[in-house]
């Protein structure tokens, strides 16, 4: 069989990342309540955090760092470059984000800094709960990071995770970063949910994007094979 030109090919691929856009967007998070970062160079605590600190620290109430769009930033100038970060030493923090309403979750990305000479390392695993309602959440998923994962480069460089391991639905999502044997620093510049409001679907109707999306994915793989 005869290979399509190329840009037939091409034009497949944008239309299945058209639809993928659409399908798939970001959830904003309405609030997210966790204990704050260290209060050290007017940098490692949540310095855009808009909610309630409370008097041992813990923010509620409000959105900051971790949804401010800023997802990496270089360190590389010194105590203050690191601004952009929340970073916890010896803790294992968890953060609780309001998603506003019911979402099926299909990815979580969390953005990190990595730089071994001051101690700052990547988490050893990533937990995730979900929950309707704020106070009962479902099992946790476990993301364990591997070997590689937990040394992303040199200093000054980024460890960038999606951390589900399967799609969750709720409007709270729980997420604990659980320090790895190092137990000291950790950055976090960033948490990102991609998804689609309300609760998960049943069986797709046909001709949905969804299926459709499938259907041209499947036609862009076989084009790849036969070219
Ligand atoms: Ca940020
Ligand atoms: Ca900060």
């Amino acid at each position: 069989m005869t290979p399509r030109p190329f840009t037939t090919r091409l034009s497949v691929g944008l239309a299945a990342l058209c639809l993928l856009s659409s399908a798939q967007a970001g959830i904003a998070v309405s609030a997210y309540s966790m204990p704050d970062g260290v209060d050290l160079w007017g940098a490692y605590f949540d310095n855009a955090y808009n909610g309630t600190r409370s008097a041992t620290r813990y923010l509620s109430g409000g959105t900051g760092d971790l949804t401010d769009g800023v997802l990496s930033a270089s360190v590389s100038a010194g105590y203050g470059a690191w601004a952009p970060y929340v970073m916890w030493d010896e803790q294992s923090p968890t953060i609780t984000f309001d998603l506003g309403s019911t979402h099926t979750v299909n990815s979580v990305m969390a953005y990190f800094k990595y730089y071994p000479q001051a101690a700052v390392y990547m988490p050893g695993s990533l937990s995730l709960r979900f929950s309707s309602d704020g106070v009962n959440y479902g099992s946790t998923q476990l993301r364990t990071l591997s070997v590689s994962e937990r040394v992303p480069g040199g200093n000054d460089s980024n460890g960038i995770f999606e951390l589900l391991t399967s799609p969750g639905n709720g409007r709270f999502v729980e997420l604990t970063l659980n320090n790895g044997p190092e137990n000291r620093w950790l950055a976090l510049s960033e948490v990102v949910f991609d998804g689609t409001p309300g609760a998960a679907s049943s069986v797709p109707e046909p001709g949905s994007a969804g299926l459709l999306l499938v259907a041209l994915a499947g036609l862009g793989w076989a084009q790849r094979r036969r070219a």
